[in-house]
């Protein structure tokens, strides 16, 4: 974990630690991981070198795809606070300033606060986890995400009974983010999950890909990453997380209700009111190349399906 934020993160403003970290816990937290994962693998390069990688160990559920290129990953990008073009991150995100950053926590659980992300992140141990990502306009990559599992921050903070969903929040800076300028979207760009969506194990927060530091137009310092649901779901650079018993407005369903649901689950017989989704185009194959057929459930279906069972996902969308 050193190394990948540095420890002189400002300390300002931060809920006292001793409030959110109970020693005991955060261990037990880091040795299942551990547990589950096996041995950490260090990927390091010696120390002080500037190019130092992160410390991972290899997750669960990675597939067996061969990743896409980091230039790939950090070329194709949808982060509208920086343009709606494609390459409009990569051109306009270096500008955001992701140190010192805080994520405040709050609603219904047991430890809010406003916390410092260095501490957020202390005892964590970090995974590679190489996911699919779907996009609703029907491309997609292979991602090496580092990160680590959503819930296991839930659990740290305490989530009350009466919580049933997770509502996220993007940082508000225009002044740094020249695409809220404009009012096309109701700033902050906000998603949520259900509860046992949050919960689930292969929702993670990313801080990092290729085992560096998440590059800002990916959403820098800490984004979500949803594998089963379209891409938009997967909020980046978040400062707000909040556990509520109401559902959570989320921005694309805000502004077209009728073509972004809430559930948003990668769903091959559901089309888009604009164009199918029974077919993906993989970023890097070369825009001739022959599209993959989608899977459901972006082929996580084995671990999520049973989440959805009884409910009808032609309305639920
Ligand atoms: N804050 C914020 N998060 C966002 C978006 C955005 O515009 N703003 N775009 C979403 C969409 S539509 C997609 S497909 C993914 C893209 O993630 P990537 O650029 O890392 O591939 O980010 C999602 N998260
Ligand atoms: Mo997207």
């Amino acid at each position: 974990m050193k190394g990948h934020f540095g420890t002189n993160l400002g300390r300002e403003e931060i809920t006292p630690r001793e409030v959110f970290f109970d020693r005991r816990r955060m261990m037990v937290g880091a040795l299942a991981v551990g547990a589950l994962a096996g041995p950490a693998r260090t990927f390091a390069a010696g120390r002080g070198d500037a190019m130092q990688k992160i410390d991972v160990v290899p997750g669960r559920y990675s597939t067996d795809e061969r990743p896409n290129s980091l230039k790939d990953i950090a070329s194709y990008n949808n982060f509208y606070e920086f343009g709606t073009g494609k390459n409009d991150p990569a051109r306009h995100a270096g500008k955001l300033t992701t140190r010192p950053w805080t994520v405040t926590i709050d609603g219904m659980v047991d430890n809010p606060g406003r916390y410092d992300l260095a501490s957020l992140l202390e005892g964590v141990r970090l995974e590679e986890r190489i996911y699919r990502l779907r996009c609703v306009e029907a491309w997609s990559m292979v991602v090496p995400w580092v990160g680590f599992e959503l819930r296991t921050l839930l659990k740290r903070i305490g989530v009350r009974s009466s919580a049933k969903y997770v509502a996220f929040e993007t940082l508000l800076r225009p002044e740094e983010m020249p695409g809220q300028k404009s009012r096309f979207i109701d700033w902050p760009y906000r998603e949520g999950l259900r509860l046992d969506e949050a919960m689930h194990p292969l929702t993670i927060l990313a801080t990092g890909v290729y085992r560096e530091p998440l590059p800002n137009q990916c959403g820098a310092p800490i984004r979500l990453v949803v594998p089963w649901k379209y891409g938009f779901k997967s909020i980046k650079s978040i400062v707000r997380i909040t556990l509520t018993d109401t559902q959570p407005l989320t921005t694309w369903n805000q502004n077209a209700p009728q073509e972004y649901g809430f559930y948003a689950n990668v769903n091959p017989e559901v089309d888009h009111p604009r164009w199918s989704q029974a077919s993906e185009r993989r970023i890097g194959d070369g825009f001739f190349a022959r599209r993959r057929p989608t899977l459901p459930f972006n082929g996580y279906a084995k671990q999520v399906a049973h989440l959805y069972d009884g409910m009808d996902l032609r309305r639920f969308y």
